[in-house]
């Protein structure tokens, strides 16, 4: 097993048996600005601590794999310039160079399975983009969902991507999405979509039972917990579909390839609605933070 260095509070929490919410940093090297993203890591925490749970926010700093950060750590992360996105295939090699990495939403599975914690939230997770059928670009997210037992709340599945064929690898490969509260598949910035929701569950107590029970079947994998933003931070999907397809087109016109798709396009989304979508995220983010706490909560109850 390699080392992994926890800070103080997930190092107490684990030791007293208590609930745990894992983070992940890809959302606060490549997915916010300077200086909002490290403001709205530490309220993120703070929303956790909050909801009775304990954050362990996930990076890879000089080589060391490490859950939970220490304030000044998230600080530095957040500052730091050049740092490595690191997924599935990257995050060995960022270790064993002694390198820096924030680690995606796959990664933050993999590493928050190693330390025993069984939910994570996010923004949103990435998924099959537009134009999957030439250039081939689904996230690695997909399939850590179908491998690592972790729980996942996001805000549904930016439309950036792909939304129905996001939807028809997940189907494929067996992994529950399940919509919180409501019937259709949440869209990031919008609550509702025209999709509807393949499961849908009313309680953070039904969600827990569901990993447990998928657990007990012997069965690998984890789920994903599609939870709507709140109705009063939205931003209607007509409003920013014009904004997604020029990101998209500008993209496409540079070239822009591989890891650097997804930062590319939240980067120039941002621009674009004038830090709007940057709002919403945040409020998204924060509500899923306080389900996932939830969730948490009841997974120690159902194991004690
Ligand atoms: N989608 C978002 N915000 C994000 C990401 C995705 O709305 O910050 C980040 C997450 O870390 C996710 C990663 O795991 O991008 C997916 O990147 P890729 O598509 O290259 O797998
Ligand atoms: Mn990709």
């Amino acid at each position: 097993m390699i080392d992994i260095q926890y800070s103080s509070e997930v190092r107490a929490a684990k030791a007293a048996g208590t609930a745990i919410v894992a983070l992940e940093s890809t959302i606060i090297t490549h997915g916010m600005p300077f200086p909002q993203n490290v403001e709205v890591a530490a309220q993120v925490e703070q929303d956790i601590r909050d909801a009775g749970a304990t954050p362990a926010t996930i990076a890879v700093i000089k080589g060391v794999l490490h859950v939970g950060l220490e304030a000044d750590q998230l600080q530095a992360l957040g500052q730091a310039k050049n740092v490595a996105k690191v997924s599935r295939a990257d995050m060995p090699v960022c270790i064993a160079m002694g390198q820096t990495g924030a680690t995606t939403v796959a990664a933050t599975m993999i590493a928050a399975d190693l330390a025993g914690i069984a939910v994570f939230a996010t923004g949103g997770i990435g998924g099959v983009h537009k134009g999957a059928e030439t250039s081939f670009d689904i996230s690695a997210d997909l399939l850590e969902l179908t491998q690592t037992p972790v729980t996942v709340v996001a805000a549904g599945a930016k439309a950036i991507l792909d939304i129905p064929k996001t939807l028809e690898i997940l189907e494929t490969q067996g992994v529950p999405v399940i919509s919180y509260g409501q019937d259709s598949f949440p869209a990031f910035w919008s609550a509702q979509s025209d999709l509807m929701a393949p499961l849908c569950l009313n309680s953070a107590a039904d969600i827990a039972r569901a990993q447990d029970t998928r657990r007990a079947m012997g069965l690998p994998g984890g789920q994903l917990i599609a939870n709507p933003i709140p109705l009063d931070a939205e931003i209607p999907a007509a409003d920013l579909a014009p904004v997604i397809a020029q990101a998209q087109s500008e993209a496409d016109a540079k070239g822009v390839s591989g890891k650097a798709v997804t930062p590319f396009l939240l980067q120039r989304i941002f621009e674009l609605t004038e830090g709007r979508s940057l709002t919403a995220n945040i409020a998204l983010v924060r509500n899923n933070a306080r389900l996932a706490a939830e969730i948490a909560k009841e997974l120690v109850a159902l194991n004690s």
